[in-house]
């Protein structure tokens, strides 16, 4: 299986936990761009689901596939979020953000019953942090808030560089219209005390630590899909 065969795989495998009727949360990124594909041709065999997007990017690949979409407004829970992950650790912690979309990603997933993660294995991971963290700040005293980041993880003994997201042409802005930094801490032993420290400071807007919010883990290797719970 090559790495697009295991993005298939994991998202197949998620879609059998979805059922006729459901609110349907729709995350953002590669893998779940396939699980949209196949969700896709399920709701043109008939299933019948409403989902909530975690992007514009989504959005308009259900748009285009036929995929009908509310609001988290118009459904503010939901039963079953499925997304990606940039990182995944044995105890569902995770990484999101390489993809820009965490700040919707979080809210949609602690909206949701259940949060279904669907990943290749590259993706595991014994601790956290090799992929560079994702912070989303406001645009507002970004020096500042690099500033009071850089100390608030110093406290926990990490250090490592904040690199403000973007390229040539400007700073990447997120759907929400902030910043990001991808913090290269390395690895990060107590996650839950770092997503602590940065939700204190003012600018930041949102990490990519996802804790707490994970309910499985799908994850696609050479061999087939497994469950991590
Ligand atoms: C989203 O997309 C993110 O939170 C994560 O950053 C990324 C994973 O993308 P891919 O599936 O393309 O690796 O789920």
């Amino acid at each position: 299986m090559d790495a697009r065969e295991m993005k298939i795989a994991a998202a197949q495998a998620a879609l059998a936990h979805v059922e006729d009727g459901m609110r349907l949360g729709i995350g953002t990124g590669s893998t779940a761009e396939e699980f949209v594909r196949l969700l896709a041709e399920k709701v043109a065999g008939g299933l019948s689901v409403e989902g909530v997007p975690t992007s514009e990017r989504t959005a308009r690949l259900c748009v285009e596939l036929g995929v009908s979409l509310k609001s988290l407004d118009e459904l503010p829970e939901l039963d079953l979020t499925i997304d990606g992950a940039d990182e995944v650790d044995p105890a569902l912690r995770l990484i999101k953000g390489g993809g820009g979309a965490l700040l919707r990603e979080k809210i949609v997933a602690a909206a949701s019953s259940k949060v279904i993660v669907i990943a290749d294995e590259t993706k595991m991971v014994d601790t956290l942090g090799a992929f560079p963290l994702p912070i989303e700040i406001n645009s507002f005293g970004q020096a500042s808030t690099r500033i009071a980041i850089e100390r608030a993880a110093e406290r926990l003994g990490l250090t490592g560089d904040l690199t403000l997201r973007g390229s040539h042409d400007g700073p990447f802005m997120t759907d929400g219209g902030h910043f990001i930094f991808d913090a290269s801490f390395g690895r990060i032993p107590d996650a839950e005390a770092l997503g602590h420290a940065l939700h204190a400071i003012p600018g930041v807007v949102e990490h990519g630590l996802f804790i707490n919010l994970a309910t499985l883990a799908i994850i696609a290797g050479p061999q087939g899909a497994r469950v991590v719970e």
